[in-house]
């Protein structure tokens, strides 16, 4: 006799759950930092400096990530979040 576990069906079911954004969110993707924007900074190194509210304000897809371009002749530089894609 030969049947699937249902505990291996549910299993894949929530992980495919997991892969797809849910209808209606505004939440963009989880992607990667655009060459212009190549240090990544993580929410605990933006608490660390201070900046948690403004790393909130910039981390619209909610990961631990967003992506620094550093002024080239002062101190900061401009953030966006990690949402373009691998070759951006
Ligand atoms: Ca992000």
């Amino acid at each position: 006799m030969h049947h699937r576990s249902p505990k291996v069906v549910v299993a894949l079911s929530v992980a495919v759950a997991a892969l797809i954004p849910a209808t209606g969110s505004a939440a963009p993707p989880v992607g990667h930092c655009p060459k212009s924007f190549p240090t990544q900074i993580t929410s605990a190194e933006a608490e660390a400096a201070g900046v948690a509210a403004l790393f909130a304000a910039v981390n619209k897809n909610g990961d631990d990530i967003i992506c620094l371009m550093p002024y080239p002749k002062k101190p900061g530089g401009n953030v966006i979040d990690n949402t373009a894609g691998p070759h951006s």
